[in-house]
Order: C-alpha cells, then sequence, then structure tokens
C-alpha cells in the first residue's frame, strides 16, 4: 500500500465551518442616542442612522469591526434630523416625516416604509453571514417592481432576471448581454413600484453581487464588509436621484469643450498625423474640441512623457492645436514600468508609493509597458503625488486627461492585482479592489485642478465605483462596430445616468471591429444626444474619421456633429441641472413619465431633458420605426408633423434622420452651427413650439464655459415663462445671475404664429417673413 499524508484524510471543500451560513439573530436590546438608533442581536451589532428625513443608513455588523468600511462614495454627513421612536408589539419603530423604519426583535427583521405607508425595503429572511466574512440580505420585490441602475451594465433598461457582479473588471470581448462584470461598480439601485421609486445604496467596496432573478426578493451578498446600505424615499424618481446624490456628491460643470464633439483613435501615432486630422477637420469644416493621444504617444508606453521621434515638439502641437479650437487629451494608465533609468519609477520606489504584498515586495504585473508597478492610490499622499505628475501635461497647455486600465487591467489570469497585496496600510486588494480606479481618477482631477489655476479640468475614465462622476466622464469601453452595441450603448448609459453618471457616453461608430458607413452614420446621430460624444476606433480596425466613408455618408456624419453643436446650450443647461439636482441629461422615459406604465421598459428611446425625446434608428437598411408617445401632443423636430401621445406611431427614418420629437409648448434655445466651443456665440435662438393654451417654462442656464465662477454666482439663469392663450402669448422673462453672455436671444415661433406678443407687458412685433423677433 502506497503510504499517504495527512493530506488524504483532508476536510473537504464546502464543509469548512467558515463556509456556514448563519443568522444575526434575534434582537436583545435597543437604544438611542444623538439620532442614532443602535441595537444588538444574538450574533451582530446594528445601527439605523437618519442622514436626512428621506435617507436612512442601516448597518448591520457580525464582524465587530473586523472589515470596516472605507469607501469613498458618501461625501454627506448625516443632517439633524427628528425622529420619533416607539416601541411597538415585537420591536421598535422609528418615525421622520419621510420615513418609517421597524425593527422586529424575532425573528429580526427591517421593514422600510414611505410616508404612504408603502414597504420600500424589507427583509425576507434573517441577514445571514460567513465568519470568513461574507454577508447576506434578502430583500422583498413584488413581480411588478421595476429595478434600474446598477451603474455600467449590459442587457436592457431593467435589470430584473438576472445575477450582476460588482467588480472592475477590463473586458475587451465580447461584450454580450451576459457579458458581466465590467469596469464600474455601482453597488446602487433605483426601485419602481406602482409608478413610485426609491433607491438603495449599498456602499460595500467588496465584490458584491446582487441577485435579481426572482419573483419576490432580490439578494444582495458581499463578500466582505458589515451591512450597510442606505435607503432613498423618493417618490418620484427624480427624488431619488437628488437624495443619491446628496450623499455621493453631485458632477461639478465641465468645461464646454467637453461637450464638443471628440475625436480618438488607437492610435493617432505622430505629430504630423494629429496636425493633418486638425487640418481635415477645418477644411472639411465638420465641428472639433478635442483629439486623444492612445498610447502611442509615450516613449515605450512610460506615463508622464512623450515618445521623442513621434512627438518629438508635443507643446508646440497642443499651441497649433489650440489654435484651431482643439484640446489635446492624452491618455494615462496606471502602471508605471520597472526601468531604474526612468525617474516616475525612480521616484516611486524612494518615496515608497507603490503597491506592496505584505512582507514589503512590490507587486509587479505586466501592462503595455511591461512589467509595472502600482500606485497605491489609496494612500492620500500618492494621489498628491501623482496628481503633480500631470504638471507634466500642463505646462505644455493640456487641460484634459483619458485613465484608462484603471481597473486596474492587468494581463494576467486573474486580469487584476493580487488579492493579497495591501493598500494604504493594511486594506487587502480584495477589499478596495472596486476603489482603485476611482482614487486613480480623483488624483488626476485634483492635481489637474491646482495646475489650471482655475480652469475647468476634463478627466475621462474607465474605471470607476458610486461617487466617480465628481471627477471624471465615464465612457463604456472595449464596445464592438455592431448594430446591437449601438443598441446596447442606451440601457448601459441611461442606467448610468439613473445611477448619477450623468456625463457618459460611448465609442461612437464602436471601438473593436470595422466600422462601416450606414452604420456610422446611425451611431452619430444617437452620439450627438449622449452627454459624451467621442468616436473612438482601435488599432487595426477600419478608420472611422467622419469622412472614412466617402462623401454621402460623411456629409451625413457632418450634419448631426453640426446638430450637436446647435444643441449645446441647451445640453450645457442640462449639464447644470445634474450639478444642481443630480438629474442626469439623458433619461429613460420612465423618470420623466413614472406613472406611465408603457415608459419603464423601453431601452431604444431617451429623452434628453424633459421635454425633448429621441427614437434612434438602430437596425441596418432600416428606414422606420416603432416609436412609443407618453401622454401629450409631440412635433416632428424635422417635419413638424404632430403626434398625440399616449400610443404608438411608425415613423420613417430615412438615412440622414433621427427621429426627434418635441413637447409641445416647448422652448429650447439652441446656437449657430460652429467649428469649436471656443468660438462664443453670437446669436442664440429661443424655439418655441407653440400650443392653444397652456403655461410652459424654460430655463436657460449659461457662463463663462471654462472657470469655475460659476460657484460664486457668476452665470445666468434667463427663466422664461410663456402664457399661450387666445392668439396671444405672454412671456415673462428674468434673468438671474450676474454673468453677462455675449449673445442675444431671438425668438422663433415654430407651429402657429400667436397675433398678439407681449415680453415682460410690453408688445412686440413679430416679423412676418421669418416669425421672429429679438427678446
Ligand atoms: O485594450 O489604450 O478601452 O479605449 O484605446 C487596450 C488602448 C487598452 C483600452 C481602452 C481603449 C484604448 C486601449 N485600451
Amino acid at each position: 500500500m502506497l503510504e499517504e499524508t495527512s493530506f488524504a484524510i483532508r476536510p473537504t471543500n464546502g464543509t469548512n465551518e467558515t463556509d456556514v451560513w448563519q443568522s444575526v439573530g434575534d434582537v436583545q436590546k435597543i437604544e438611542e442616542k444623538k439620532q442614532i438608533v443602535s441595537f444588538t442581536c444574538e450574533r451582530a451589532s446594528g445601527k439605523i442612522h437618519f442622514y436626512r428625513d428621506d435617507i436612512v443608513r442601516i448597518m448591520i455588523d457580525p464582524f465587530a469591526q473586523k472589515y470596516a468600511s472605507v469607501s469613498p462614495a458618501v461625501v454627506a454627513a448625516p443632517e439633524k434630523v427628528t425622529t420619533h421612536v416607539q416601541e411597538v408589539e415585537n420591536g421598535w419603530e422609528l418615525k421622520t416625516n419621510a420615513l418609517t423604519v421597524v425593527i422586529e426583535r424575532r425573528p429580526f427583521r427591517i421593514t422600510v416604509y414611505d410616508r404612504e405607508g408603502t414597504v420600500l425595503v424589507r427583509d425576507v429572511e434573517p441577514v445571514r453571514f460567513q465568519a470568513k466574512g461574507r454577508i447576506r440580505c434578502a430583500h422583498a420585490l413584488a413581480p411588478t417592481d421595476v429595478v434600474y441602475g446598477l451603474g455600467e451594465k449590459t442587457g436592457v433598461l431593467n435589470k430584473r432576471g438576472a445575477v450582476w457582479k460588482m467588480w472592475n473588471t477590463d473586458v475587451y470581448a465580447p461584450h454580450n448581454l451576459e457579458t458581466d462584470p465590467l469596469y464600474q461598480s455601482h453597488p446602487y439601485m433605483m426601485v419602481l413600484k406602482d409608478g413610485h421609486a426609491h433607491g438603495v445604496f449599498f456602499d460595500h467596496t467588496y465584490e458584491t453581487t446582487f441577485d435579481l432573478r426572482h419573483e419576490s426578493f432580490y439578494t444582495f451578498t458581499s463578500e466582505g464588509g458589515a451591512l450597510d446600505y442606505y435607503v432613498f424615499a423618493g417618490p418620484h424618481p427624480k427624488d431619488v436621484l437628488t437624495q443619491y446624490t446628496h450623499l455621493v456628491g453631485r458632477m461639478p460643470l465641465p468645461p464646454k469643450w467637453a461637450l464638443g464633439y471628440h475625436q480618438s483613435r488607437y492610435s493617432y501615432e505622430t505629430e504630423q498625423e494629429v496636425r493633418e486630422l486638425i487640418d481635415t477637420f477645418r477644411a472639411k469644416r465638420i465641428p472639433l474640441d478635442a483629439i486623444y493621444l492612445d498610447i502611442h504617444y509615450m516613449d515605450e508606453y512610460r506615463v508622464f512623457t512623450f515618445d521623442q521621434h513621434r512627438f518629438p515638439h508635443p507643446k508646440s502641437l497642443v499651441q497649433y492645436a489650440s489654435e484651431q479650437g482643439v484640446r489635446i487629451v492624452p491618455i494615462v494608465d496606471p502602471g508605471v514600468k520597472v526601468d531604474a533609468e526612468y525617474d516616475t519609477y525612480r521616484d516611486g520606489v524612494q518615496k515608497d508609493y507603490f503597491c506592496k504584498y505584505a512582507d514589503g515586495t512590490l507587486f509587479k504585473g505586466d501592462v503595455w509597458p511591461g512589467t509595472s508597478v502600482f500606485p497605491d492610490f489609496l494612500k492620500k499622499k500618492v494621489r498628491k503625488w501623482w496628481g503633480e505628475q500631470h504638471a507634466f501635461y500642463t505646462s505644455i497647455g493640456i487641460e484634459g486627461i483619458w485613465n484608462d486600465m484603471n481597473e486596474p487591467s492587468v494581463f494576467n489570469e486573474k486580469k487584476t492585482m493580487d488579492d493579497q497585496v495591501v493598500h494604504d496600510g493594511w486594506k487587502t486588494h480584495r477589499q478596495v479592489h472596486n476603489i482603485y480606479g476611482m482614487m486613480m481618477t480623483e488624483a488626476t482631477y485634483n492635481g489637474l485642478k491646482k495646475q489650471l489655476k482655475g480652469k475647468r479640468p476634463f478627466v475621462l475614465t474607465r474605471a470607476g465605483f458610486s461617487g466617480i462622476h465628481r471627477y471624471a466622464a465615464v465612457w463604456t469601453g472595449d464596445n464592438r462596430s455592431f448594430w446591437e452595441h449601438l443598441e446596447l450603448s442606451l440601457p448601459m448609459c441611461l442606467n448610468l445616468g439613473l445611477s448619477a453618471v450623468a456625463f457618459c457616453g460611448a465609442d461612437v461608430g464602436g471601438f473593436a471591429h470595422d466600422a462601416h458607413g450606414e452604420l456610422l452614420v446611425r451611431w452619430t446621430q444617437v452620439g450627438a444626444f449622449f452627454p459624451y460624444f467621442r468616436n473612438h476606433c482601435a488599432i487595426g480596425f477600419a478608420r472611422q474619421e467622419p469622412w472614412a466613408f466617402g462623401e454621402t455618408y460623411e456629409q451625413m456624419v457632418k450634419r448631426y456633429i453640426e446638430l450637436r453643436y446647435e444643441w449645446l446650450p441647451h445640453l450645457y443647461t442640462l449639464c447644470f441641472e445634474a450639478y444642481q439636482t443630480g438629474v442626469p441629461m439623458m433619461r429613460p422615459l420612465m423618470l420623466e413619465y413614472p406613472d406611465d406604465v408603457e415608459t419603464w421598459n423601453i431601452s431604444d428611446q431617451f429623452m434628453v431633458g424633459n421635454e425633448v425625446m429621441i427614437a434612434p434608428v438602430m437596425r441596418p437598411h432600416t428606414f422606420h420605426r416603432l416609436v412609443y408617445f407618453p401622454k401629450g401632443r409631440w412635433i416632428d423636430y424635422w417635419t413638424k408633423e404632430k403626434f398625440e401621445g399616449g400610443r404608438r406611431y411608425i415613423v420613417e427614418a430615412p438615412l440622414d434622420r433621427l427621429p426627434i420629437f418635441v413637447k409641445e409648448g416647448a422652448m429650447i434655445a439652441r446656437a449657430e452651427v460652429k467649428q469649436s466651443t471656443s468660438i462664443a456665440d453670437e446669436q442664440l435662438t429661443l424655439y418655441v413650439y407653440t400650443m392653444e393654451e397652456g403655461t410652459s417654462s424654460y430655463t436657460l442656464y449659461d457662463d463663462d464655459g471654462t472657470t469655475f465662477a460659476y460657484e460664486k454666482g457668476e452665470y445666468v439663469n434667463m427663466h422664461i415663462r410663456a402664457v399661450f392663450s387666445h392668439d396671444t402669448v405672454h412671456f415673462h422673462v428674468e434673468a438671474e445671475g450676474t454673468y453677462q453672455p455675449p449673445w442675444r436671444m431671438r425668438v422663433v415661433f415654430v407651429g402657429h404664429v400667436p397675433s398678439t406678443v407681449i415680453v415682460n407687458g410690453e408688445q412686440r412685433f413679430v416679423d412676418e417673413a421669418t416669425n421672429t423677433f429679438v427678446l
């Protein structure tokens, strides 16, 4: 007989005691101190803390703080909230003006009600945990509830029916409906219940899983950490966004140039190529605001360097671009090449700024530069140092940076850093993986902000966590030139928007694979109305600049890039709304019409603001489509045809037409076409989609578009109210703020022109030939 070691009698997998799910047990004790209600269960402690009337935090910790949260998502401090606590049968009830939380003693269970007594969150089984740190809860869902959010996910708008994992991952291929996870983690959902919305944010940085396959409940599982979640009362979906962004912050206003058309390719490889690209845009009079430098600009992929042969004069290149109204945006990855003669590496090693294993050895991984080390962005001083490195770019006039590979992506089997790496003292990579990229982006944003001396930086990022919108715009990574991926980009970006990432977009034309003329036209039409608008294409695939597929397609692509510039005043106004309220510019129909069940699952139409609806064609050789119109009367942007809402129509959409519909009564400001946002608007036009009777209002926002003066009131909010009645329209116009805009505003009536026009009490005369007057 062969001799065996003790290994022969090893414990079998799965029966380890550490793998057993145990309940936290019943409640034994409860007390209230300074707004915080604390309770003790048999095997856990818990806390209920109202941050506001309409925001409550619930924590249940079976681990005695061994896995305390390190999340950077939350920026709001709890406010003073009047809470009524009273003992009820089998437990306690905590009540504010907007929410009621009931803690049941035996079996322990938490239920959160809204003001009307509707159940928002309810444990359907006890909270369970495993000794090694895993924790899980299960909350009730009604079969008709719809779940949105979860950040950057594939699939349709409604996230039910699948399992979603949060673990930032670089996925080059494929991006299918089943591809999950992707680059970002947003453990946040918005639930729509009979037209009323509430939100739940699980503030967990560990890998987490939402199982939404069940009829009547969902489970949330975290690979570590005490259960720590916030409930947002709603009841309108916009309220949920405002509540969530109260907690995790809102996006600052981007510089206007970030909203223009951007052109990218992996890579524009030489200075000469970039100059020629700019010249071509200008010669063809196609508007352009930014060109991206992908990894080829660097000296053997060393960040903070330029290749001496390909880009010998970066400063004059940036200067040349700037004279043409174009910004240069270089890519910066987190990997720092191991090379003793490379300053960034040497400096970081000497300062002890790179990620290490517990035993003090550096974590090394392969990325573009070959063997590389990774800054420990969890450390504040490392973030400061990394930010300072960007003076390399800002000193030559660069104002925008593109962060890629920051999941972090590493070319190994796990695709990322080893779990066992420890960050910032002693936080394992397993714990902080999902926030690594966001910390890099924070470092980048803050570094740029300091160096740009009052100018707004622009950062684009691939990886992120809840709160990422405070620092960067997000693009959805490596899609492909497939019709299916064009379609997919809508629900992906809509759910990013519902997860507070108002400034997002997908690579127009598709990153990998070969685009073709028809696809590029349709994609550019859609992209023109996405918050972030960049055409990007991978190495080795067909070029996809606007002129890549011949004259006919070029003219159509150009027309929609121009349209983007015409619509910029409106899009910028919507940015301001996102900055103030968290409500994104690109919206699912549900956000405007939560009472209309027909809107809840529409993934292929979207709203831009509250009165404009886009219904793109996203199929080959298709020149019509079915469009759902919510209640009210809608006007075709191109033909002025009217549609009564509450039903569907088939609308025609020849290749040069993106179906756009405007609500009757709407007022929308647009600009003249220009080649770059660096050119000031001399004239804006307020298009008034007249109606017979009724009132409508619009607030146009504007400021200098480049500085932070808006934070001190240097902006203009033009509040315009129109009252239509008996062939007369009364405008009430009021400007708020100290900014003096360069433009004058004329008014154009679309549809019936009223016979009498009165502005702030004074009669005005409308030019009959143009239906126009100057405000
Ligand atoms: O996979 O820098 O998503 O936009 O062009 C290669 C090269 C790494 C991935 C990004 C893509 C970028 C590419 N990068």
